[in-house]
């Protein structure tokens, strides 16, 4: 039995990645030392699958931002805003188009960046149209499995599959009303087939190709489609085998089925996020001689696997397949490069863990203890992973009763139209950051930072009320993540001094652990928003992050449902709602920041996912004063599937970004009759782009048609902090001269 991983973190182990694209971006960096740097990631990763016992290393796991990106590049799926025929077809020329389609440049605003199914990556949308032709003109994939032979290692080069690849884009906007991305699908497999050619030519034995899109609702509606690519991929004479790969969820016995009788010769599954994996292969009678690649070893979370539970599962498995490769759930993209880097863990905890190095480990021994049989080796210490377990915690809980996640009907109201305010976070400065990292190596005082903090402070405040914003912020300063900064507080929760996870492009984020029962040892931000609030006389918003969010961005423990372990965070919430209310703030805001994206992929999970969420939100807020306003935000505009969750909130008021929208969440909630209090963003902060008062005052006006001013507030649609002082100051400027002029007309 061998041993695979489905793909392997590209950022490097000390994130050489960011460094070495963001010096090419300001210009420190040269596209050859940009290259040289990638090639020696793609090596050293190799070398590290290689180390840990893995049989069959994937290639072209490797990108510069994203694989969607990597694969519209590759079938020459680009939008022309971005491709310039004066340049001459050259590497520069390779990177100034790549890099515009995930960043943007003057007058070509970037692809759209969204969620990668529900994890915390980011993909890029391709853009497409009946223009548009795809066919092969790169060769990534080729040059990446050449440049891995060069260096001794055989590889299985990694593609994204045509399905998902379609299914995961969108119409461009010159296309046809009603046209699907869907319609080139016969197109694209046709340019597929020709890199298969070339794969096969270069000595390629075998390729995975990559469909989570199976994973959800909208995939698993697609059996014809999918027995239409593989049967035609399959028909390529000279060609590599094809392991088609899923994960993030079971796919279904038909989806199953239809890859059983396809020329597929091998078949990922994910036996990890739910149970249906195997019964599905029961209910296909097995797979025959299509070879299953078991993904066992769960590739998105990082505690270590339970060897001899596992063993017992692949026991079963056996028999549904003539052969069986181990893998992992997904791509280990999604977790840390390496435990061994981590120096600060509780031992007892670290025990309990594994990265992506150590998950490599782990499907390379659960294949040799396969192959020698069990008592061969003993496989890991098969000790069991401890718990962490706080009965206060729990009795507080189960002493909670019905009213504890209600509020009463009637609050207490502004009673001001168009009320202006932001969504929390002020700009970064790069002095703030040095700081910051200073007093974290111990080489600046905890008073002079904090004393530094301070100033910060109130010089955010004295704008804000130089601007004329009528409900402040503190700006936030002290927070370097928003998730990172309330893990670190809490109890039941471990940070990590190394542990990256790439986010979007160069962007990292350190997901904390949460290992444990959650409690609030002592207040975590009433110290500083009180120090705000007595710098102004203007109300200053208490600001938290919601468990859902909590939960979202962080590693989970996964021995009691995510609805128990909401249910902690939310009362830990609660507890610092209720000392920030105690100290006189009358606004708090819970962002919900990822509600969307933890949204099951699968409609018949979703709604008892939204009644947790929902109920642990409202743990969180329901414990004040009709007269204290709650607010919430979130991070999107789509919410279609969960406005019903949204208004179940019962936020008195919920900012959202709408800037991109034109305003369409607004209008579907004012014909709802939604009761409560919505800030649909006015302008986009995430370009740096600042907003005529005209053009804000054209927003309002449309919303101002949908709901009742005095259920309107004005606010950008998300937080400030990636952007500079100079822009964010004049935006704010003109939205609150908008909202004034709007107010005035109003009467
Ligand atoms: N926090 C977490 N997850 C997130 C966001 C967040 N996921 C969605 C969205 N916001 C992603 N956005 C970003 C934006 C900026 C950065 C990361 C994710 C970022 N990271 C720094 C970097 O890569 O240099 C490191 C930040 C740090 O020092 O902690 O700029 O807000 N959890
Ligand atoms: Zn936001």
């Amino acid at each position: 039995v061998r041993s695979t991983v489905h793909g392997y973190p590209r950022i490097g182990p000390r994130r050489e990645l960011k460094r070495a694209e963001e010096g090419y971006w300001d210009g420190t960096v040269t596209a050859r030392e940009l290259d040289a740097v990638a090639a020696d990631l793609r090596a050293g990763a190799l070398d590290q699958l290689r180390e840990a016992g893995v049989d069959d290393l994937p290639s072209n796991t490797f990108s510069f931002y994203d694989g969607v990106l990597d694969t519209a590049v590759l079938f020459d799926l680009v939008p022309s805003r971005f491709t310039s025929p004066a340049a001459a077809e050259d590497r520069q020329e390779y990177l100034r188009r790549y890099f515009a389609m995930a960043r943007g440049e003057q007058g070509a605003p970037p692809l759209e960046m969204t969620k990668w199914f529900d994890t915390n990556y980011h993909y890029l949308v391709p853009e497409l149209s009946p223009n548009v032709r795809p066919r092969l003109v790169g060769d990534k994939p080729v040059a990446e499995f050449r440049e891995a032979r060069a260096a001794g290692h055989h590889t299985r080069p990694v593609l994204i599959g045509p399905l998902t690849f379609l299914l995961l884009s969108k119409a461009a906007e010159e296309a046809p009303e009603g046209w699907q991305p869907l319609e080139l699908l016969d197109q694209l497999v046709e340019a597929y087939t020709q890199l298969l050619g070339d794969l096969a030519a270069a000595g390629a034995t075998e390729v995975q190709l990559d469909e989570p899109i199976l994973a959800t609702d909208e995939g698993r509606a697609r059996s014809a489609e999918l027995e239409r690519v593989y049967r035609n991929l399959g028909g390529v004479t000279e060609r590599p085998s094809m392991l088609v790969s899923t994960y993030f969820g079971s796919i279904g016995a038909e989806a199953l089925r239809v890859l059983k009788g396809s020329p597929v010769e091998a078949v990922g599954l994910d036996l990890v996020t739910d149970d249906e994996g195997v019964e599905d292969l029961v209910k296909v009678s097995g797979l025959g001689s299509t070879r299953l690649v078991a993904g066992v070893v769960e590739g998105r979370n990082v505690w270590r696997t339970d060897v001899p539970a596992t063993l017992a599962r692949l026991g079963t498995v056996l028999g549904l397949t003539d052969e069986l490769t181990v893998s992992t759930s997904c791509s280990l993209l999604h977790v840390p490069i390496d435990l061994d880097a981590e120096n600060g863990l509780d031992p007892k905890l670290r025990g309990a863990l594994a990265f992506a190095k150590q998950k490599a480990e782990e499907a390379a021994l659960l294949g040799r203890a396969l192959s020698q049989g069990t008592d061969a080796e003993k496989p890991g210490d098969g000790a069991e992973i401890p718990t962490f377990t706080d009965t206060r915690v729990r009795a507080r809980l189960e002493a909670l009763g019905p009213d504890a996640t209600r509020r009463p009907e009637e609050r207490g109201t502004s009673g001001r139209s168009l009320t202006t305010t932001t969504i929390g976070s002020f700009p970064q400065t790069p002095e703030l950051r040095r700081a910051r990292a200073a007093h974290r190596r111990g080489e600046l005082p905890t008073e002079e930072y904090e004393a530094l903090l301070r100033k910060e402070i109130d010089r955010v405040i004295a704008l804000q009320e130089e601007i004329g914003l009528d409900v402040l912020v503190h700006g936030e300063p002290e927070r370097n993540d928003m998730v990172q900064y309330f893990a670190e507080q809490l109890e039941g929760y471990a940070t990590t001094q190394n542990g990256w996870v790439q986010s979007y492009g160069s962007r990292c984020v350190r997901p904390p652990i949460l290992y444990g029962d959650v409690s609030r040892p002592e207040p975590m931000t009433v110290e500083w928003i009180t120090y705000a609030q007595s710098r102004t006389d203007k109300p200053v918003k208490g600001m938290l992050t919601g468990p859902v969010t909590m939960l979202a961005w962080s590693f989970v423990r996964t021995d009691q449902p995510l609805a128990d372990t909401a249910r902690q965070v939310g009362l830990a919430l609660r507890d610092e709602v209720a000392d920030l209310e105690r100290a006189g703030i009358r606004h708090i805001q819970v962002d919900e920041a990822a509600l969307r994206e933890l949204l099951p992929l699968r409609e018949e999970q979703q709604q008892a996912y939204l009644d947790w969420a929902v109920e642990s939100f409202r743990l969180a807020t329901s414990g004040v004063a009709p007269t204290t306003t709650i607010h919430t935000h979130m991070c999107y505009s789509e919410f279609g599937t969960v406005v019903d969750g949204i208004e179940a909130l019962d936020a008195d008021v919920t900012s959202v970004e709408a800037a991109r929208s034109r305003m369409e969440l607004v209008r579907d909630l004012g014909e709802r009759g939604y009761r409560r209090s919505i800030g649909p963003g006015v302008y986009d902060i995430h370009s740096p782009r600042v907003p005529s008062a005209d053009e804000v005052e054209a927003s309002l006006r449309l919303a101002v048609d949908h709901v009742d001013a005095g259920h309107l507030w004005v606010n950008p649609d998300c937080g400030l902090k990636t952007r500079g002082y100079t822009e964010v100051e004049q935006s704010l400027r003109n939205m609150v001269e908008a909202a004034r002029r709007v107010r005035a007309d109003l009467g």
